[in-house]
């Protein structure tokens, strides 16, 4: 997260800029933040609670006060909790609001009340979350700032300039001294168009990618076999029962590479100083995606690159933060408790018993849009026995089904702590501007709700400086030395950590083989399997690629029209041959279809995608498109570890608009 400094004049937001005292921020913003006064101020803000006074989803509403929203609120809820007990209520709240009191006040409330709750992330990195912990553990990679060392960069299922601007220019620095980028992704994004060598993978097989490379550098004497000896387990039995199967032939035919490319990548690798991986989430959404993570993140162990500065690899900073995060989220209430998958709230809205989810409570996230198998979200959300509320500053598709619509601040209306997840500061968020309209931060409603419903544990009346202080009392490692009464005025403070990549898993090395993962009857090691998918699927000629918008941060910033404006109307990009194939040409209107559904879009003819493949960038929000979301096409199948989402299993087919 960036550092970002606000002008502000009478209460509004005249512009905000990248704090230059931020190293890593660097006194530059991406395209949408900085544009940001224009989504605290739009004239689309949600500024008074609302009640619904049409059908669910047709976004009819009147205005409320919020005396009247929140006795409603507390009635329907101790009606549903009498009769049906607190599991029939859904608390479902996820992670706009990145301060860690915003984020996790509202969702502390269920954990008190014992209802159902959201599991998050798992439509976002919960697979690559697995995957990196299976092989490193539940901690940090690389410094971002360390490529500063780097002496080859390997960007791998990740677009950096578009989701990651501020180590894109630490990258240029890079090149500018001569380092070399290398981008391995299915398509030729922005990032891959820029690099000195882009290998347009095929989807899904990453896993055999990294295994090959591992498969080559071992059979060349590229391997470090004292470091493996030291800092690793497992190597033997990988190399005895998994890379024979990996040669640079069967590598080829599994990606769509060429045996050469596999080879060339394999020396490139192994023979730089300080390679530098920087993996992305986008290889670990479909099938084999926690696979292909933990098989990437092994690669800097088989050379020992792990040891040396700018060196690693870097899929995320968070898990580095060990503030006391159970004081915060679970201040009381039952160990455990009913959990629905981010994947799949449309399911636990039709089919959940015992009992059903009677009401429903959404913050901080856009399910409807986002969410895989998103008609099945609005065929749930659209339940008439379903008490709806939903928090946003914004109308969103998931609001207009609410039976109660609450005006939310955004983050610049609000105060907080915040910590990075790809770089190693943490900051207080200062109130920028006061809350627009009659809007509420997370942070005062999930008190106001808590005092309403007789829930007496402190966190729920305490000020901001006393919840940081809980976060910091039981905390442990690098944040623990950081003095809580310092953070409101010190800016930027970054984590002072020990040098070199640490493994805290169970063996406390690096783990080729992972006894844990074996006994909970995942695979030990990594490796990869074909997915077929079902016959249903199989019928389907094309594999849905779905990467972030240039402009747009899934639907976050559709307040502002400007951005929208920018991101164009929405479009699938076919490469030529499968255009003609269909009769189809650039610009025209086309509809993509699978059994789920259909959607619209304006064809894109290009080779930024391979054949077989149709690329839609974005989830855009039912205004912005003729028929909906892209979502409506995805299944909530899971990928093989982290129960994460698998968009890019989805198979489909694109036609001339009817
Ligand atoms: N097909 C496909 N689907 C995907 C993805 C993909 O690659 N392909 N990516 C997935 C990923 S990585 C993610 S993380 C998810 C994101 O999915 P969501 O979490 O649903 O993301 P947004 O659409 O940004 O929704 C955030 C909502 O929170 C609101 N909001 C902003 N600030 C606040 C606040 O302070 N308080 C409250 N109460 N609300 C606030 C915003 O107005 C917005 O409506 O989408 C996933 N969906
Ligand atoms: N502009 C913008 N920025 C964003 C977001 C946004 O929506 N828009 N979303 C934010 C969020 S919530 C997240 S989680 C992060 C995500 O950011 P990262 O985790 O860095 O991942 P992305 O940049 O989404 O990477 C997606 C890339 O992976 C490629 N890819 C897809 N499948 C595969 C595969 O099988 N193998 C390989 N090698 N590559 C593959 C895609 O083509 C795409 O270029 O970005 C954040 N930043
Ligand atoms: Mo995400």
């Amino acid at each position: 997260m960036c550092s970002i400094l606000a002008h502000v004049d009478g209460g509004r937001l005249l512009r905000v800029e990248g704090d230059p005292s931020h190293p890593v921020t660097d006194g530059f913003l991406c395209a949408k933040v900085s544009r940001e006064p224009e989504l605290v101020h739009s004239r689309d803000r949600v500024l008074t609670p609302l009640r619904r006074t049409g059908p669910k989803g047709a976004g009819q509403f009147t205005p409320v006060s919020w005396e009247t929203a929140l006795d409603e609120i507390v009635t329907r809820w101790q009606a549903v909790i009498r009769t049906d007990g607190p599991l029939a209520i859904l608390g479902y709240c996820y992670s706009a609001h990145q301060g860690q009191i915003n984020r996790w006040l509202p969702m502390a409330l269920f954990h008190v009340l014992g209802t159902t709750r959201l599991l998050p992330d798992t439509v976002c990195d919960s697979a690559a979350d697995a995957g990196w912990a299976a092989a490193v553990g539940a901690i940090g990679g690389a410094d971002p700032e360390s490529v500063a060392d780097a002496d080859l960069v390997l960007a791998w299922g990740t677009d950096l300039v578009t989701t990651n601007v501020h180590f894109w220019a630490a990258v240029e620095a890079r090149r500018k001294a001569g380092v070399p980028l290398i981008v391995v992704d299915p398509r030729r994004s922005r990032t891959a168009a820029k690099a000195d060598w882009h290998l347009p993978i095929r989807i899904d097989s990453d896993a055999a990618l990294a295994l090959g490379l591992m498969h080559v550098l071992v059979r060349d004497g590229l391997a470090d076999l004292g470091y493996l000896a030291r800092e690793t387990v497992g190597f033997a039995r990988l190399e005895e029962e998994v890379l024979p199967r990996f040669d640079p032939a069967r590598v080829a035919a599994i990606t769509g590479l060429g045996a050469a490319d596999v080879e060339r990548l394999a020396h490139r690798y192994g023979e730089a100083g300080a390679p530098f991986i920087r993996l992305g989430a986008g290889m670990s959404r479909s099938a084999n995606g926690g696979q292909a993570v933990r098989a990437v993140a092994l690669l800097p162990g088989v050379t020992g690159a792990y040891a040396r500065k700018g060196g690693g690899a870097l899929l995320l900073t968070a898990a580095e933060f060990e503030w006391d995060y159970a004081a915060l989220r679970r201040p009381s209430g039952p160990a455990e408790t009913r959990l629905v998958n981010h994947n799949r709230l449309g399911d636990a809205l039709l089919r959940m018993t015992d009992p059903p989810i009677r009401a429903l409570f959404v913050a901080a996230n856009n399910p409807a849009v986002t969410c895989p198998d998103a008609g099945a979200v609005c065929r749930g959300l659209g339940r008439e026995d379903l008490f709806t509320v939903v928090h946003d500053p914004f109308l969103t598709d998931t609001a207009r089904y609410a039976d109660l619509v609450l005006p939310a601040t955004t983050y610049l209306e609000t105060e907080d702590i915040l910590r990075a997840y790809g770089t190693y500061y943490l900051q207080f968020l200062t109130q920028a501007v006061p809350p627009q309209g009659q809007a509420w931060s997370n942070h005062r409603l999930a008190q106001e709700l808590a005092r309403r419903l007789g829930v007496t544990d402190p966190i729920f009346s305490m000020t901001t400086d006393e919840l940081v202080a809980l976060l910091f009392r039981g905390a442990t490692g690098a944040v623990a030395r950081i003095d809580p009464a310092t953070v409101r005025t010190a800016g930027p403070i970054k984590l002072e950590r020990s040098p070199g990549q640490r493994f805290p898993t169970p063996s406390g090395k690096l783990e080729f083989y992972s006894e844990s993962l074996a006994a909970q009857g995942l695979p030990a090691m990594p490796d990869w399997q074909p997915d077929e998918g079902t016959p249903a699927d199989r019928r389907w000629p094309l594999r849905l690629l779905t990467a972030p918008g240039y402009f747009q941060s899934h639907t976050a910033f559709s307040g502002n029209a400007f951005l929208r404006g920018r991101e164009g109307a929405p479009r699938c990009v076919l490469h030529p041959t499968e255009a003609a194939r269909r009769g189809l040409v650039d610009g025209e209107p086309v509809e993509l279809r699978n059994d789920r559904g259909v959607v619209a879009a304006v064809l894109r003819v290009s080779d930024e995608v391979g054949p077989g493949t149709v690329l839609v960038p974005g989830q855009r929000p039912a205004g912005e498109t003729g028929l909906g979301t892209i979502n409506f096409l995805t299944s909530d199948r899971y990928s093989d570890l982290g129960e994460g989402a698998t968009y890019q299993s989805t198979r489909l087919d694109v036609c001339r608009a009817s």
